[in-house]
């Protein structure tokens, strides 16, 4: 196999071709579609993504599964190298032309998390980490902040397709509220926990997940010196869905 850092390397370059695709859509056929769920968006463009994502992928790393958002992807769990992709994150924020989504790419190797890549072509921004290796924004080492919790800033997602987890979400956000500087709400589960590995944010919850949303930024996190389980303390899961909760301690 390739060198890792090789791989690292073409995986960045395929995620900001990507992400030159969704600076230079056409904002006016966005074809966008409903999916199951309140603000369950998808458009021509996540779609394109995907199938163009999964070709490079699948050059770069031929023996690797594949798991992306917008497709039934039948995998094998128990294969060495899973690719778990999210072609746009920040679906609703790129249909309103937000400038908060991004392409995330997560590596698993045999079951645990291996390699990560975010790339926010609005802001040219790509943070990457491979286990054991540090976290990385443009290149440079990142860390989370060590502010406590009355100097900090709370992130936190309402997993607006499952209506029925609003309450609880804003909930506990206001529990927050109460206790940190003030939240923010992004709209991109990737970009979020970017953030915390950045120093930027010190906690970002959100009460359901897919595993998409988060397998490489859970990593950025933890390279960062963060801390990455399920909003009641398990370990996360991989390949599938989960509650988050990420702390810079
Ligand atoms: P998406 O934009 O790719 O659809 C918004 O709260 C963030 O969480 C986005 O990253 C969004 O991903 C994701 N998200 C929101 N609700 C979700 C749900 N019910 N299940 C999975 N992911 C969700
Ligand atoms: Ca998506």
């Amino acid at each position: 196999m390739k060198d890792i850092h090789i791989i690292l390397a073409e995986i960045i370059d395929a995620a900001k071709e990507c992400g030159k695709i969704m600076l230079l859509a056409d904002r006016n056929d966005l074809k966008i579609k409903d999916k199951a769920g309140k603000a369950n968006f998808v458009t021509e463009y996540d779609c394109k993504i995907q199938k163009i994502i999964e070709k490079k992928l699948a050059d770069i790393l031929p023996n690797a599964q594949f798991l992306g958002e917008e497709e039934d992807c039948k995998i094998d769990k128990n294969a060495e190298y899973i690719f778990v992709v999210d072609p746009v994150d920040g679906t609703t924020n790129f249909i309103k032309d937000y400038h908060m989504s991004c392409i995330s790419i997560g590596l698993i190797r045999n079951g645990k998390r291996y390699l990560g890549v975010v790339h926010n072509p609005y802001l040219n921004e790509t943070y990457h980490a491979i286990s054991g290796e540090g976290a990385y924004l443009n290149g440079n080492r990142i860390h989370v902040s060590d502010d406590d919790l009355e100097n900090s800033i709370v992130l936190f997602g309402s997993s607006p397709y499952n209506t029925e987890l609003a309450k609880k979400s804003f909930e506990l956000a206001y529990e927050y509220f109460q206790k940190c500087l003030d939240i923010r709400r992004s709209g991109s589960a990737a970009l979020d926990l970017c953030a915390i590995a950045a120093g930027r944010a010190e906690i970002y919850f959100e009460l359901i997940l897919s595993p998409w949303d988060f397998a490489a930024g859970a990593l950025i996190v933890e390279e960062a010196g963060g801390n990455v389980t399920t909003v009641d303390g398990r370990e996360l899961p991989c390949l599938e869905k989960s509650s988050l909760i990420a702390k810079n301690k």
